[in-house]
């Protein structure tokens, strides 16, 4: 492999040369100049980042691409496109000496440096030849690009310029009919002048002896240079520290052929197969990998990396579970960053560490002890500081969103976490922070969960997904589509909603991270369906499944339990749900935890103490939920949990408060879209319309009035239930009805309802 240059890079070379010759018009010098640019800046500044196909792109030009962006261009010579003076160019370099001459007269397209010019003759006349062309200035990527390559071929040995040659002898040859019939008398041996001027023949000895190889696999020895490769590894371990996801499958190969066939191995591929494995959930050949890189590249240059080998192993151990060695790596760190002054080493240390302490809040003791950083809030505020005073926008962006969140977590209500919201979207505006709109629409979206607009959740999760999805890390989309296919769940779409999780492509899946995360809530929507199902030896099933990974999210665990609490309370095993509950409220109490976990459990206490039978011992709980949800402004949990009381009400005969209490809430806990909240509500309100009629006088025009409200309730109910499939309800509110039509002395359509009680259990039965 050569070190830089490639038959590749003359062809851009020429086209530079013709593009200073000024024969390239106006109107096809932007797309022409892109051309150029794109081929030679750094793929990751330019690419624009939905081009995603780049993974399956080559990374060296061929002349075909170089045709397709020229040919359509007509030049300033007339009759003649830009490609067919290329193609003249191309071929006027008809000898080895004739590739020396080229490079020579690279110098000619550059600006004179000042020294040059004072050195100069001042008669000029050698600039007269030069009248016509523009002069690239020397600090230009066009002019560094053409620099670069001059000094690179003066440094070749002969043999390598010879190969070289040769290689830039194949890498043309396809075009030679194109300009056979541009030039008749150019013939089988006009790729060398001097073939064509002794009159040597293709199969003559002499020609045999210089060209044997070509077409063989030595002349494809600089195909690729070590340069091309390492940019292309510096492009996937861009790509797979931003976004986080693992090399594809194609790339793979591909980067194995090119590695293999080089002689020198770029030690950065170390790195990239160190993130590989690592991505992979391979935790002993990502720990050897890593420690590989790190010992070729820790001296290899005048810096000291010793840092950055600590960050890496500190986010590797934490990845994979081992927290306090994670903390101790991290550490290390941030005193080796201090020691050598690598202010943006430190920098990410701490916000690392930051956002570490959120996760794992009892790991994280120990160094607040210590002192290196202080509270949250105080974190938080410090790394806004920084970020601010070193116009670090992405770091300022995101901070004010984890301030939002803690905001949101903490129940300071949803003003604040607006507030910070705005000023990271304005960030993204002024500054142009696009990279973390993404997590920005994600909060957005779960606010409004909290308010319990659920539309406007949907909504911004379809934002995100359509317009913002390229850009943003990978995580952010997994967790988007999952949420989203939870929201369809919560409707009874559950075919949506499966059709939803499959749109995470396979490759993202290959991160066991965010496998493991789609599993579980792909899992987790399984099992709250085969609940509502009453199936319940299903639900155990997955229960036991979901179980399995360790180290799964806080949030999910937390929802796995709930559901958990659930199938108890279906069962019936109600000091089994208590005892969980328990475990769990004391866990909370340790932690600092997210107010939505704590009056999620108040309720279901409630819930329990209801089920079992003595609801009024649940009163103060569910009392003190409602004024914690209301003061964080939680809708959804505060609706939840002030149809518990409304139960509690109903228990000591309140039946007209209840209903008071409930029609308000109504409205509200219809736009949750969430069925199993509003059948329940509307259960609940019946069973009070129902206890009205009982207090009314018999046989009195109230007492009908009430009945019929509550059968009004009992079958919205009814449709939310079967929306959802949930067989216990719709068994349930059947058996409520026909009590009721058997109240009004209507046998028949008291039978009527026993008969859709029958259907129900038999239908599902059968569909799952
Ligand atoms: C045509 O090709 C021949 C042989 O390669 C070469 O000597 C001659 O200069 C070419 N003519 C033009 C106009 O380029
Ligand atoms: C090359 O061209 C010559 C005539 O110019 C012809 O005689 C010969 O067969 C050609 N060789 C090949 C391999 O095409
Ligand atoms: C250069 O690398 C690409 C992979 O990007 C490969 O397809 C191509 O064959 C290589 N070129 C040569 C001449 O080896
Ligand atoms: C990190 O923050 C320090 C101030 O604490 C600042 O001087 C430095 O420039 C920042 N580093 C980078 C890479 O911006
Ligand atoms: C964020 O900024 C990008 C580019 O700066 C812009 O395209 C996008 O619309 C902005 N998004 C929001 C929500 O302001
Ligand atoms: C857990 O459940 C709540 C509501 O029940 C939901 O908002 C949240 O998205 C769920 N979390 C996960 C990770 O599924
Ligand atoms: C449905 O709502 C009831 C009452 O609010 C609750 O106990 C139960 O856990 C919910 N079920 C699911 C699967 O969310
Ligand atoms: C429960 O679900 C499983 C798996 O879908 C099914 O095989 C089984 O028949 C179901 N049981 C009942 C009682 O519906
Ligand atoms: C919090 C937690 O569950 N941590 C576990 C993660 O996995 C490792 C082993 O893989 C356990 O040792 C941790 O306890």
């Amino acid at each position: 492999m050569s070190r830089y240059l490639t038959s590749s890079k003359v062809g851009l070379l020429a086209l530079i040369s013709l593009y200073t010759e000024s024969v390239v018009p106006s109107v096809a010098t932007i797309p022409i100049l892109s051309f150029l640019v794109s081929q030679i800046l750094p793929i990751n500044s330019m690419i624009p980042r939905s081009d995603v196909s780049l993974h399956s792109r080559d990374i060296t030009v061929t002349l075909n691409d170089i045709q397709r962006a020229t040919i359509d261009h007509i030049s300033g010579i007339p009759g003649r496109s830009v490609w067919d003076l290329l193609l003249n160019k191309l071929w006027k370099i008809n000898s080895f000496d004739a590739l020396h001459v080229f490079f020579d007269t690279l110098s000619l397209l550059l600006q004179k440096t000042q020294e040059q010019l004072q050195n100069e003759p001042e008669d000029g006349l050698e600039t007269d030849s030069n009248l016509n062309r523009m002069l690239l200035s020397r600090t230009s990527p066009l002019g560094a690009f053409v620099r670069r390559a001059q000094l690179e071929f003066t440094r070749l040995q002969f043999h390598d310029g010879l190969t070289l040659w040769k290689s830039f002898v194949v890498y043309r040859a396809p075009t030679l009919p194109q300009w056979r019939k541009r030039n008749q008398t150019a013939g089988n041996t006009s790729f060398d002048i001097i073939l064509q001027q002794e009159q040597l023949g293709i199969a003559d000895r002499l020609t045999e002896a210089v060209y044997r190889e070509l077409g063989t696999e030595a002349s494809q020895e600089v195909g690729n240079s070590t340069e091309d490769v390492e940019k292309l590894l510096e492009y996937q371990v861009d790509q797979m520290q931003r976004m986080g996801n693992r090399l594809p499958k194609a790339m793979k190969m591909k980067l194995l052929d090119m590695i293999e066939s080089g002689v020198t191995v770029p030690s950065l591929s170390h790195y990239v197969s160190f993130l590989d494995s690592w991505k992979a959930g391979d935790y002993p050949s990502s720990f050897d990998k890593l420690h590989r890189y790190f010992d070729y590249t820790m001296h290899n240059r005048d810096r000291t990396f010793y840092q950055y080998a600590l960050l890496n192993l500190a986010i590797l151990h934490q990845d994979f579970g081992c927290y306090s060695e994670a903390v101790v790596a991290m550490q290390e760190t941030i005193s080796t960053a201090r020691e050598n002054n690598d202010m943006g080493c430190l920098n990410y240390s701490l916000s690392w560490l930051y956002h570490f302490g959120k996760a794992h809040p009892e790991q994280i003791h120990k160094v607040q002890e210590k002192g290196v950083l202080g509270t949250d809030r105080e974190a938080l505020a410090f790394l806004k500081a920084k970020a601010k005073e070193t116009s670090m926008w992405t770091l300022l962006s995101t901070s004010l969103l984890s301030e939002a969140k803690l905001s949101l977590s903490n129940g300071d209500g949803a003003a604040q976490a607006f507030e910070s919201i705005l000023k990271a979207s304005h960030l993204n505006v002024t500054r142009n922070v696009a990279n973390a709109i993404g997590s920005q629409m994600s909060m957005q979206s779960s606010i409004y969960g909290r308010l319990g607009v659920s539309c406007q959740a949907w909504l911004y999760g379809e934002l995100f997904l359509q317009c913002y999805a390229s850009p943003s890390p990978v995580e952010d989309v997994v967790h988007c589509i999952c949420k989203s296919a939870f929201l369809l769940s919560q409707k009874g779409r559950y075919e949506d909603a499966v059709a939803r999780m499959e749109e995470v492509d396979e490759e993202t899946l290959q991160t066991l991270r965010y496998s493991q995360y789609w599993k579980s809530s792909l899992g987790l929507m399984k099992f709250r369906r085969y609940l509502h199902c009453d199936n319940l030896t299903a639900a155990d099933h997955v229960l036991a499944q979901l179980r399995a990974p360790l180290n799964l999210s806080q949030d999910l665990q937390f929802n796995i339990s709930m559901l958990e609490v659930d199938l108890l309370t279906r069962r019936g095993d109600y000091s089994k749900a208590m005892e969980m509950l328990e475990h769990f409220a004391t866990k909370l109490e340790d932690e600092e935890a997210d107010i939505y976990q704590r009056v999620k459990l108040m309720t279901l206490k409630a819930q329990i103490y209801d089920a079992s039978g003595t609801p009024q011992k649940g009163f103060s709980v569910a009392l003190r939920a409602a004024s914690l949800a209301h003061r964080a402004r939680l809708l959804p949990a505060l609706w939840e949990a002030v149809g518990r009381i409304g139960a509690i009400l109903i228990s000591l005969k309140e039946f007209s408060a209840t209903t008071k209490l409930l029609e308000s809430i109504m409205p509200q806990v219809l736009e949750c879209e969430d069925c199993n909240l509003s059948a329940h509500t509307f259960s609940l309100l019946a069973d009070a319309h129902v206890g009205m009629a009982g207090q009314a006088k018999a046989e009195g025009l109230q007492r009908k009035e009430q009945l019929t409200k509550a059968l009004e309730h009992i079958e919205r109910s009814f449709d939310e239930f079967s929306r959802i499939e949930d067989v216990r309800g719709q068994c349930e509110i059947m058996a409520k009805k026909a009590t009721i039509m058997h109240l009004n002395g209507d046998p028949v359509l008291a039978n009527d309802c026993a008969a859709r009680y029958r259907d129900v259990t038999r239908a599902t039965i059968n569909q799952v």
